[in-house]
């Protein structure tokens, strides 16, 4: 499974093509609609998410309710275009310096972005730069979440942190925490860190700042054996841990207890091997799903960290490009706090990656072909 995007944030639309996917899985555009939905979602967001519909059309490779086989692609028109059409024409007479960015943001790809592609506009890096790209990755990640689904796979995201508010421990993922992370405006389980959360990003926001935070992503149902310890670039931690780094902003990732692991002791770090009803488990979870590069059939967890957004109301020092004079850096129209969105985006990469290992694995041209397959392999002995 392979898949591109294109598009900038007020350019025409975003396009997708989605390439891999079996033939005969059932796919909507309202359940990709669904998902679309939930991204936009989350305290702290700005005004771009009350214009944007996101609604995704399905160019091609589904028929009559189920996949082709053939590439998927699909279009998301963004509406605030109609607004931008001058200034983000594709058209060489169009051109002019209007909405012209000169004063990099620290923290965001401006300066570097510019440097490197001899831009005297930055607009020309932050229009594709801008996270307004992950509505089309959701949206191709979606399809491999509804992949994942019919594979016995289920994902599920919360936020734990936002700037100095954290969420409450929890032992395991079931259906009535995840009906509490949606109902919360943070994506957080616990209400009294919901309410503390909201106020933490309402005060950065009057202050002309941002929030930062950290989110849970865990993959539950996933066969024993995806990924492999025999090559670098085979192995799936390093694969979760890249599409997690993909996603702006990013700039850590976890598995399982992972930083807090340097300060243990063996006895203390690894997970111990011990009889289940039907074979061979493991007594806890530490190692979040995976030994070794490969998926362990414990639940996969992953937890990444998300630095404050770099487009601040207050802004920090920066230098015009132009003149080379010292200036408050560039401000438009941002979010305060994307946090509760990065957790949903995060589950689409997520599932991306895992859909794309197993397919790998089992392979199959067909859903039909396929999932025998799984269904045989999770039903071996000596397996949980
Ligand atoms: C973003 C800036 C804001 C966000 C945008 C990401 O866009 P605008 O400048 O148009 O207000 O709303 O995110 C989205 C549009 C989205 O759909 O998530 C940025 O600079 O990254």
């Amino acid at each position: 499974m392979r898949f591109l995007t294109a598009g900038e944030s007020h350019g025409q639309a975003l396009v997708g093509i989605l390439d891999g996917v079996p033939a005969g899985l059932c796919l909507k555009a309202e359940d990709i609609q669904k998902e679309l939905i939930r991204r936009k979602k989350g305290y702290g967001r700005g005004d771009r998410q009350n214009i944007e519909l996101d609604a995704v059309q399905i160019l091609s490779g589904v028929r009559f309710g189920k996949t082709l086989g053939s590439p998927i692609s699909l279009l998301i028109e963004n509406k605030d275009w109609k607004n931008w059409q001058k200034i983000m024409s594709v058209k060489e007479e169009d051109q002019s310096s209007e909405r012209k960015v000169e004063i990099p943001r620290p923290g965001h790809a401006d300066l570097t972005g510019a440097q490197k592609y001899g831009f005297e506009d930055m607009r020309n890096v932050l229009e594709r730069a801008s996270a307004r790209e992950t509505t089309m990755r959701v949206a191709i990640g979606s399809i491999a979440r509804i992949f994942l689904k019919e594979c016995g796979v289920q994902i599920y995201s919360r936020v734990t942190q936002i700037g100095s508010v954290q969420d409450v421990l929890i032992e395991e993922w079931s259906e009535g925490l995840l009906e509490k992370v949606e109902a919360s405006s943070v994506r957080m389980v616990s209400s009294d860190a919901e309410t503390r959360a909201v106020e933490e990003i309402r005060n950065a926001g009057e202050a002309g700042d941002t929030l930062g935070g950290s989110f849970e992503v865990a993959a539950i149902g996933v066969p024993v054996g995806l990924g492999s310890y025999v090559h670098w670039d085979r192995k799936l931690d390093g694969k979760l841990a890249q599409c997690l780094m993909s996603l702006n902003a990013i700039k850590s990732v976890d598995l399982g207890i992972g930083h807090e692991v340097a300060k243990l002791r063996g006895s203390e770090a690894h997970d111990e091997i011990v009889r289940k009803d039907r074979g061979i488990g493991y007594a806890s979870n530490r190692s979040g799903g995976i030994q070794a590069g490969m998926s362990s059939g414990e639940a996969i967890l992953l937890r990444a960290h998300m630095k404050p957004l770099s487009t601040l109301k207050t802004p920090l020092n920066s230098v015009n490009m132009t003149t080379l004079e010292s200036s408050p850096a560039h401000f438009e129209r941002s979010d305060v706090c994307a946090v509760p969105s990065a957790a949903v985006i995060g589950e689409s990469l997520v599932a991306l990656v895992l859909a794309e290992e197993i397919l790998k694995k089992f392979g199959g041209d067909s859903m039909e072909e396929l999932i025998p397959r799984i269904r045989e392999w999770k039903e071996k002995d000596k397996f949980l």
